[in-house]
């Protein structure tokens, strides 16, 4: 199945809000490949958010995203990237739509709870990033009968 990943930041840590998403997450029909807890670095986000780096508020997202450990975990589906992406909702939590993970949990275009990856190509190089090969694992647990039709695996 396809794989996305998904960071917990500092701001879903310090809220106490994973058990909620992963919760989420669970219900909708993700299987959790990967998991674990990691401190980030400049030298990590510098890769990470290349596309921001000559933004007036990097240094501030960098502060942001190191100042607690976070969570990174593999989520595996069908079209694992797009549907997790748009679970997430849009950058700027106050413009994020009810029922996102955005949406519902957070106010900033900052400090906005999850990372998502934004394309399947980019999924594979962030999860190159953040895992060794022996931390992502390709099971189907049984009950994912009960989520997907017969001809959808
Ligand atoms: P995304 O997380 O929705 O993919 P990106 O544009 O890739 O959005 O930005 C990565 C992260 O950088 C955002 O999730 C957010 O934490 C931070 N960020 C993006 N734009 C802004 C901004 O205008 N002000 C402050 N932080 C921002
Ligand atoms: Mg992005």
């Amino acid at each position: 199945m396809e794989k996305t990943l998904v960071i917990f930041k500092p701001s879903a840590i310090d809220r106490r809000l994973v058990g909620k998403i992963i919760s989420r997450i669970e219900d909708k029909g993700f299987v959790i490949a990967g998991i674990k807890m990691m401190q980030l670095d400049e030298k990590i986000l510098r890769e990470h958010y290349a596309h921001l780096v000559d933004k007036p508020f990097f240094p501030s997202l960098v502060e942001s995203m190191i100042s607690t450990p976070v969570i990174v975990a593999c989520l595996a589906g069908v079209e694992a990237v797009r549907v997790f992406r748009e679970m997430t909702g849009v950058t700027n939590g106050r413009n994020a739509a009810p029922g996102t993970l955005r949406g519902d949990f957070c106010m900033s275009s900052q400090t906005n709870i999850v990372h998502a990856s934004d394309s399947v190509e980019n999924a594979e190089i962030e999860l190159a990033r953040f895992f060794a090969k022996g931390e992502i694992f390709d099971y189907l647990p049984s009950n994912v009968k009960y989520f997907y039709g017969d001809n959808e695996l």
